[in-house]
């Protein structure tokens, strides 16, 4: 039997697992938990994707963070490859951590908490939607100023820091930071361009635009 990824094509946190497999072409089935939800959900009660399985040998593992690392260690044949993407000190290892856990943690939830009213993903309440803004706020600024230093989160090339911290901008991306954003963000913008060129993740990138106009809070 098979291993099996769990994804579905609506939810950010799958996109660089499923990016992973796709470009180290593992045997590793890509499962969209929609067309599979009773043994989904039977062997992952919270019903949270990503998450890999693989029913015969046991193999089962939940949280992005997890199932990337083991991606790219089992599948990635190349020692210096692996040392790119994962940080080549006990430093730059514990950085790329930082920065993914961040992503699938404060990053997506606070992004979510304020773009998602804006596209009727969540109900809008004015004041919980200017707390989200400001909640936000602060993590924008810690990019932007880090990104103005810097080329990319880590290193001086592409690390798992930024494939997965871009896949989470990707919802404010595709749903809201139009032009206009972009000019308050530069430096998020031009890192972004370039990370999601990144031929770890340019197939899902390469028919995805930014948005054209910031949504407005519904009157
Ligand atoms: N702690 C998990 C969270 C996984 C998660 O919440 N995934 C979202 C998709 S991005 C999900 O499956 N949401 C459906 C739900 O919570 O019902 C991780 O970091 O992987």
């Amino acid at each position: 039997m098979t291993t099996i990824l769990y994804y579905a094509p609506r939810f950010i946190r799958p996109i660089v697992p499923v990016c992973l497999v796709k470009y180290f072409k593992a045997d590793i089935q890509i499962v969209d938990i929609d067309d599979d939800m009773e043994n989904f959900a039977r062997d992952f009660p919270l019903k949270q994707c990503p998450s890999l399985i693989n029913r015969e040998t046991g193999l089962y593992l939940t949280e992005t963070v997890s199932i990337d690392q083991y991606l790219i260690k089992t599948y990635c044949k190349d020692p210096e490859e692996v040392k790119r993407l994962l940080g080549s000190s006990i430093l730059e290892e514990s950085e790329v951590l930082r920065w993914e856990s961040f992503s699938v943690s404060d990053v997506l939830n606070k992004e979510v908490g304020y773009v998602g009213p804006l596209t009727g993903y969540m109900p809008y309440d004015k004041d919980a939607h200017a707390q989200a803004k400001e909640k936000f706020d602060v993590v924008l600024k810690i990019f932007e100023d880090h990104l103005k230093k810097h080329q990319f989160l880590v290193s001086d090339h592409v690390t798992l820091a930024d494939l997965s911290v871009s896949s989470s901008f990707f919802f404010g991306f595709n749903f809201a930071f139009d032009e206009n954003w972009s000019k308050q963000y530069p430096n998020i913008t031009r890192w972004y361009k370039e990370v999601t060129k990144s031929p770890y993740v340019a197939e899902f990138f390469k028919d995805k635009e930014q948005a054209k106009a910031f949504p407005q809070p519904p009157k």
